[in-house]
C-alpha cells in the first residue's frame, strides 16, 4: 500500500510489455486526456497496449480520437467479449481512487499487474505499483512529469491529451488547484505548439441545443440560501425527458450554482433517472466537500466531490442541504 517513485513507475514501464489503459467510469477530460496520454506514450515506447474505454466517446472527444486508430481502442460491449483481452498482463489505471471506479472492467484488471496512477487524495492504493500524489492538479500533469523522465518527445497527439487533461481538471486555469506548474505546464505545452486556445474553446463551448435548454431548465431552478454561501441547482427526471437528452451529455451543471459571486458551495442535484439523483458538489476555498460526499457514499477532491442516490428528489436535496450547512 506505499508510494512508488514516478522513476520506479517509468522503470517499470519501460522493462515491460502488454498494457491495458484505464481510467475511471463517466470518464472527465482529465481521465480522457490520461488515457490517451499514455497510449501515446506507450507507442512511442513501442509497446503493445490497448485504451479500456466505459462507452462511446469517439463523437465528443474527436479532437483526440483523430489521433488514434480503430484497433487502438476497445469499447465495452459485453462480459463475454472481455476474454478477448487477458493476452495483456499489465495495466494502467488512471484518475481513479479505487478499482470499483472501473465499471465493467473491474475484474479484467484484477487479474493483471496494475499501476496506478492518480491525484485522488483518497485513492486506496491498490495497486502493484502505485503513484498517488493529491498535491497534482491533474493527472495529465503526472503523465507530463514521466514523458520527461522518460525523454519522450511532445508530438501534437500528447501534447494535446495532457493538455487537456489539465485544462479540463482546473477549468481552464481558473480553479484553486492551479498551481504554477500547472501555468508553466501550459506555458511549455503553447510554445511547443499546442493548440491551448482550440482545447479550451472545446472544453468550454456547450456540446448541443439541447444542452444549452436543458441548462436554461437549471438555471431557472437555482436557490441561494439565506446567508449567500451554499447555491443549488436542481433538474428533475420530467425535465430531462421534456428536452430528450442523452444522459451522457448532462455534466458540468455545477459550475453554475458555483460560479455565483460569495457562493462558497455549489450543489447540482440532477435525476437522471426516477429516483436516481447524481449529486455534484464544488466549493471555493475552505469547505471540503469530499467530507460531505464521503457522508453520502460518494468521493472526490476537497474542492470537487461527488455522488449519486437512490431516493425521492426533494427528501434527498434537503437532506443534503442539511449536512453542507454544517459545514459552511
Ligand atoms: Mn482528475
Amino acid at each position: 500500500m506505499k508510494n512508488n517513485s514516478l522513476e520506479k513507475i517509468a522503470e517499470y514501464i519501460q522493462k515491460n510489455d502488454n498494457y491495458l489503459i484505464i481510467g475511471h467510469i463517466d470518464p472527465d477530460g482529465d481521465a480522457i486526456g490520461s488515457i490517451m496520454a499514455f497510449k501515446f506514450l506507450l507507442n512511442n515506447l513501442n509497446k503493445n497496449s490497448i485504451l479500456l474505454l466505459h462507452a462511446d466517446l469517439r463523437k465528443e472527444y474527436e479532437i483526440l480520437f483523430k489521433y488514434l486508430n480503430p484497433n487502438d481502442y476497445y469499447i465495452y460491449q459485453n462480459k463475454e467479449e472481455l476474454s478477448k483481452l487477458k493476452k495483456y498482463s499489465n495495466a494502467i489505471v488512471l484518475d481513479s481512487a479505487n478499482i470499483d471506479r472501473l465499471g465493467n472492467f473491474k475484474e479484467l484488471i484484477e487479474g493483471c499487474y496494475k499501476v496506478n496512477i492518480d491525484h485522488h487524495y483518497d485513492n486506496s492504493k491498490f495497486g502493484d505499483l502505485n503513484y498517488v500524489n493529491s498535491n497534482e492538479s491533474a493527472v495529465g500533469k503526472i503523465i507530463y512529469d514521466l514523458t520527461k523522465i522518460i525523454s519522450i518527445d511532445i508530438e501534437e497527439s500528447i501534447g494535446t491529451a495532457i493538455a487537456l487533461a489539465v485544462l479540463a481538471d482546473t477549468g481552464s486555469l481558473k480553479y484553486p488547484n492551479s498551481d504554477p506548474d500547472s501555468f508553466r505546464l501550459i506555458a511549455n505545452l503553447k510554445e511547443k505548439g499546442i493548440d491551448i486556445v482550440e482545447i479550451n474553446r472545446f472544453l468550454q463551448s456547450f456540446s448541443s441545443l439541447k444542452y444549452l435548454k436543458l441548462l436554461s431548465k437549471g438555471l431557472a431552478n437555482i436557490n441561494v440560501d439565506k446567508t449567500g454561501k451554499i447555491a443549488w441547482l436542481v433538474l428533475s427526471s420530467s425535465d430531462i425527458k421534456e428536452i430528450g437528452i442523452d444522459d451522457k451529455e448532462i455534466k458540468n451543471l455545477v459550475n453554475y450554482p458555483r460560479d455565483i459571486r460569495g457562493v462558497e458551495v455549489g450543489i447540482s442535484f440532477v435525476e437522471k433517472q426516477e429516483d436516481f439523483i447524481d449529486i455534484s458538489f464544488r466549493s471555493l476555498n475552505y469547505v471540503d466537500v469530499s467530507d460531505i460526499a464521503h457522508k453520502f457514499n460518494g468521493g472526490g477532491h476537497p474542492r470537487a466531490s461527488g455522488t449519486k442516490i437512490e431516493g425521492n428528489l426533494e427528501e434527498i436535496v434537503n437532506k443534503v442541504l442539511t449536512e453542507v450547512k454544517k459545514n459552511v
